[in-house]
């Protein structure tokens, strides 16, 4: 099979979304999705923000459940970092922070549509049967997350890739969506790289030096203001960059037949 493509256009529309979810393409780019003024306008709030934690990724290492940071931080909790967690309490300040969090992307917006907010609402508009804020426990989840990296700590994010996969207690995906917009971007480096192999199963334990053992991943270098969409169980990597920060606004997407597409983080 020769290499797939990587669907560029200048709207979203519902055959992209199917191309997409049908595994037909490796990913959808729209180009200059989100205004370069509002990029920058809520790139310099979240510059500014004092509520930067870092960002960690679930990996399985000798069956044991780990939390790895690979340089990128975020505002707002991420779902997976409950993965760990046992305590009740702990994992109801996820919950008890959704409306704090959506409420302050809204304000580092000014009050402008935010990205995650045109994506959650064109999901809704163009996919058959919609697009909704998932609800796995019975509660509301976040939808949309900032990541920032810096150049510094990029090559972090380079060694290895990772994929993201929800466990199936809380969710049966049949496909596991994940959509960056692009609010800050360095100019040299940064690029997504995608390994179009077979998706992934939640709490595969990835081999060592895995980057080594894959084909030759498809590259995708987002420019400011791009959507990228792209199934988020295979494996990617963020390459390292020199210059100024790296800024998503990100949210991932659960595709189950015939139900709304499920946003969260
Ligand atoms: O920042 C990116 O380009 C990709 C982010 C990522 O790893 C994800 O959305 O799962």
């Amino acid at each position: 099979m020769g290499q797939r493509i990587v669907r560029i256009a200048n709207k979203l529309s519902a055959n992209i979304i199917q191309e997409l979810i049908h595994d037909d393409i490796v990913a959808i780019v729209i180009e200059g999705y989100y205004p370069a003024h509002l990029c920058d306008l809520l790139s310099h709030n979240i510059l500014h923000s004092k509520e930067i934690d870092p960002y960690t990724h679930e990996v399985v290492e000798d069956k044991v459940l780990l939390q790895k940071y690979f340089g990128v931080d975020r505002i707002g909790i991420p779902f997976n970092s409950t993965y760990n967690i046992t305590s009740p309490a702990e994992i109801n300040n996820y919950y008890g922070e959704v409306n704090a969090q959506t409420e302050r992307l809204r304000r580092y917006c000014e009050y402008y549509l935010s990205p995650i907010d045109k994506l959650r609402l064109e999901l809704d508009e163009l996919f058959v049967p919609g697009a909704t804020v998932g609800h796995f426990e019975n509660k509301k989840m976040l939808a949309g997350i900032v990541r920032i990296s810096k150049a510094e700590k990029s090559y972090l994010s380079a060694l290895e890739p990772h994929f993201d996969a929800l466990p199936p207690k809380y969710a049966q995906l049949d496909a596991q969506l994940a959509a960056n917009i692009y609010v800050k971007v360095p100019d040299i480096g940064g690029e997504l790289e995608i390994w179009d192999i077979p998706a992934l199963s939640p709490f595969t334990q990835a081999p060592d030096q895995w980057r080594a053992q894959l084909p030759a991943p498809i590259k995708i270098k987002p420019q400011l203001g791009d959507l990228v969409i792209f199934n988020c169980r295979k494996p990617h990597a963020i390459c390292a960059f020199v210059g100024e920060e790296r800024i998503t606004t990100q949210m991932f997407m659960g595709y189950q037949l015939e139900k709304p597409l499920l946003l969260w983080n």
